[in-house]
């Protein structure tokens, strides 16, 4: 035993010479993990470490946190301000007065040509909260547009929209320590070992302490899937029918929680009426998931004193996400899983600040969960702000998913994209690319200059990155943590939050506003606009008033509400069973399936899913530039059943042709037994891949794509012809 030890070469750490630890929390996904950035003698970031005392991480973090040092002076950072009148000429280098002068000018010249709406702002889930404030101010107080909205219409919409159906309120009602209490635990198209690493961590250090099952809905064999008890490999896009089918079950059999149903619900009647419709053996035909499982899965979930639901992309990213929210919601409401420890509806969140652009950016109304619909709201933000209420618009204005099709019809002619991607991101790009070319003025604000979509701009805007910058994210618990400026901004880039409080300078209204220069200035904004009552009466849920940036970074993030007074925040939502319909009762809704993806049939018989991995994130602006996560998987490739790739003759690495009726993309093939014959997957990471052949029908309520469902073929490829492609492609 020792010999052999002694043979081998140790792991050596290279001594990085921190001189200096400083706080912040991760900037990729919603766990929210506290982080450490280590600086060196000259005040470089070097590395990073997790917080041992937090309460999310307790020490962890995945490879993507612990490579988080190299984002700051990776390749196509944005340095200068960047001007041009024609997307294909040349950049010119300007100061920074220059193209905000410019940038407000154009919106001005637009809105008085074809009216206020014709400017559209898209921002993202990835700045700081007092930035989204700053953001929702400056567009609703001063730029006055209404098509302003962000790239979270692409995540987590429907999570959103199914809370409010729902509960009459967005807000995840749960949290982590819930994995502590609980005693079955279901997971609706999510892959969490692999893209919320550290609350899989999480779940599975209470699984070793005390086994619980754990069931995985998901029609890919995901690493989440390998390690449940039991697995429910889907039909894609039919999960509202199994969800009706397990209603249909507890309701008939006498397993619903009935005292729970009679004071804190309405519409059991309704609810009972439809999933009739859903029995077992009917839902088996649709959904995939034969008959006795579904009994056994309803049986298990209504039967043990607590239970919980948790879900991400594969619910949310579908043509019925909205509904399929509200239907774990009435599973959790009908069983009286709700506000309990252990018990609750939690969407998993997406970006690292999702939650907080949908507490405080005014993207879907205005701040602090209020609506435009809403006259006192619009009365109440309009005094604090000193911006006439006649000024807002009194209703919603168009989704991100919207917008691109207005930019092709002609109703809008700018665009302000704020860290987003959507030349990667959105479905179907070729469309996105026209829409991009038909622009009058488009400005990117990104903190990487190669980001795709600045091939479209007329003007650029340099924005400095996560911890260069100071202030707030919320994670998917409601943990409001401290990102600090660990560093300076890098060459001339520009904290957003400046970048917002500038440009509002060039509308001479601002003067009679307030736009803090420091993000604590901001958010005791913020502070003071989250006290006050919800729509039942009871004191507003979404309430920060006790926290301070101080007491956050000391407690390692704080969950809302935490009221003035209070000591500490509230790791639950609900546990009075009081919901923020004004007569305080939760919905349970009826919600038939309507069957309306594209299917595969024999032109195109492969559904096509998509997704991601843990080494990358997203359209790889950070990730791809480095080394320790881009080496796992550089190449744009996708996941093929060997069975299906043994029919077609194709093989294991080699390139292949995928062509959907929206057009056609170059991967290659990794031949694996975890996705079915009929399906393949690809990670959406790269440019000029699965979003050139997705569809993205739409979601009635929340307007989210529906990403995962979709047709494709696969063709044979020149293998030389696509490794050149592959190299171009990669070569950013
Ligand atoms: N490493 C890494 N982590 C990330 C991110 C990243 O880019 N990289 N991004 C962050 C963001 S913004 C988000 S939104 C989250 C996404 O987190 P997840 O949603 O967990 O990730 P995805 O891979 O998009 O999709 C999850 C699963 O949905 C399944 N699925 C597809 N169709 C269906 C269906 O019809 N029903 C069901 N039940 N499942 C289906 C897919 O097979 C896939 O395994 O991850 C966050 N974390
Ligand atoms: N086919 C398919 N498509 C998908 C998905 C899928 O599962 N399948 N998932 C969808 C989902 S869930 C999401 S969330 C979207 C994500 O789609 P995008 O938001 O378009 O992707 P990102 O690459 O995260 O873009 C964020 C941009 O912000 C920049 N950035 C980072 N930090 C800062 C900062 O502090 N300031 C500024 N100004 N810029 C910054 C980054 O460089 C990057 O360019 O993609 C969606 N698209
Ligand atoms: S789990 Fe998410 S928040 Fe934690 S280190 Fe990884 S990417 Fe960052
Ligand atoms: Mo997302």
């Amino acid at each position: 035993m020792l010999f052999g030890r002694r043979k081998k070469n140790p792991i050596i750490l290279r001594d990085k010479g921190v001189k200096e630890w400083k706080y912040a929390t991760c900037g990729y996904c919603s766990t929210g993990c506290a982080i450490e950035v280590g600086l060196d003698a000259n005040g470089e970031a070097v590395t990073t470490r997790g917080v041992a005392d937090a309460p999310v991480n307790r020490g962890k973090l995945c490879i993507k946190g612990i490579t988080e040092a190299e984002i700051f002076n990776a390749p196509g950072r944005g340095t200068q301000p960047l001007l041009r009148d024609h997307p294909y000429q040349p950049w010119q280098e300007r100061d920074w007065d220059t193209v905000l002068d410019k940038t407000a000018a154009e919106f001005k010249r637009i809105q008085d040509k074809y009216g206020r709406d014709s400017v559209a702002v898209v921002s993202t889930g990835q700045i700081l909260t007092e930035e989204f404030y700053t953001l929702g101010k400056l567009t609703r107080g001063l730029i006055g547009t209404n098509n302003y909205d962000g790239n979270t219409t692409l995540c987590m919409a429907s999570a959103v929209s199914g809370y409010k159906r729902s509960f009459g309120s967005d807000g995840p009602p749960g949290c982590y320590d819930d994995f502590e209490h609980t005693h079955c635990l279901m997971a609706f198209g999510s892959n969490l070992p692999e893209q919320h690493p550290v609350i899989y961590w999480r779940l599975k250090e209470a699984l070793e302490k005390r086994k619980f099952p754990l069931i995985v809905v998901d029609p890919r064999v995901t690493m989440f899937a390998q390690f449940a008890d039991i697995h429910l490999p889907i039909t894609p896009g039919t999960d509202l029918v199994l969800l009706n089918s397990l209603a249909h079950v507890i309701l008939n059999e006498g397993l619903a929680d009935e005292e729970y149903i009679a004071a804190h619900t309405n519409g059991r009647e309704e609810l009972f009426e439809l999933v009739q419709r859903y029995d077992p053996v009917s839902a088996s035909k649709l959904c995939g998931i034969d008959a006795d499982t579904i009994r056994n899965v309803a049986r298990l979930y209504a039967g043990v004193p607590a239970a919980m639901s948790i879900w991400t992309m594969g619910i949310n990213q579908s043509t019925h996400g909205s509904d399929g929210v509200c239907a774990i919601n009435n599973l959790n409401l009908i069983t009286g899983n709700i506000g309990k420890p252990g018990s609750t509806s939690l969407s998993i969140t997406g970006q690292c600040n999702a939650m907080g652009t949908r507490e405080w950016s005014s993207c879907s109304g205005l701040p602090g969960y209020r609506a435009l619909e809403n006259p006192a709201h619009r009365e109440e933000v309009g005094k604090f702000w000193n911006v006439d209420p006649e000024f807002f618009p009194k209703k919603r204005g168009m989704f991100m998913t919207d917008i691109f099709p207005a930019i092709e019809s002609g109703q809008i002619k700018a665009l302000w994209l704020v860290a987003t991607n959507p030349m990667t991101s959105m479905p179907n790009t070729h469309r996105i690319r026209k829409t991009l070319e038909k622009l009058e003025f488009c400005v990117v604000q990104d903190a990487y200059v190669d980001v795709e979509a600045t091939q479209y701009a007329h003007a650029y805007l340099p924005a400095s990155v996560w911890a260069e910058k100071d202030g707030c994210f919320t994670n998917t618990e409601r943990r409001v943590n401290r990102v600090t400026p660990v560093k300076p901004p890098l060459a001339n880039s520009k904290p957003d939050l400046w970048i917002f409080n500038e440009l509002a300078k060039r509308w001479p209204q601002a003067a009679q506003m307030t736009f803090p220069e420091s993000a604590s200035g901001v958010f005791d904004e913020m502070k003071s606009l989250s006290v006050g009552t919800g729509a039942n009466g009871a004191p507003r849920i979404l309430d920060l008033s006790g926290m301070s940036h101080d007491l956050i970074e000391q407690q390692r993030g704080i969950q809302w509400p935490m009221r003035e007074g209070e000591q500490t925040g509230s790791p639950r939502l609900y546990e009075d069973g009081v919901f923020q319909f004004p007569d305080g009762k939760a919905k349970l809704l009826a919600l038939d399936w309507v069957d309306n993806n594209e299917k595969p049939d024999e032109d195109y018989p492969f559904w096509l899913n998509s997704g991601r991995v843990v080494e990358h994130f997203h359209t790889r602006t950070r990730t791809g530039k480095v080394g320790n996560c881009n080496k796992f998987s550089p190449t744009p490739y996708m996941e093929m059943n060997p069975d299906a790739a043994a029919e077609l003759g194709v093989e294991h690495m080699e390139y292949v042709r995928l062509v959907s009726r929206r057009g056609d993309a170059v991967v290659m093939v990794q031949l694996t037994q975890r996705i079915p014959f009929n399906m393949v997957f690809i990670p959406f990471h790269y440019h000029d891949c699965v979003n050139r052949l997705s569809l993205g029908l739409l979601d009635p309520h929340s307007r989210q794509p529906a990403f995962k469902q979709c047709s494709v073929r696969v063709e044979k490829t020149d293998q030389a012809e696509a490794a050149r492609l592959n190299v171009e492609m990669r070569a950013f």
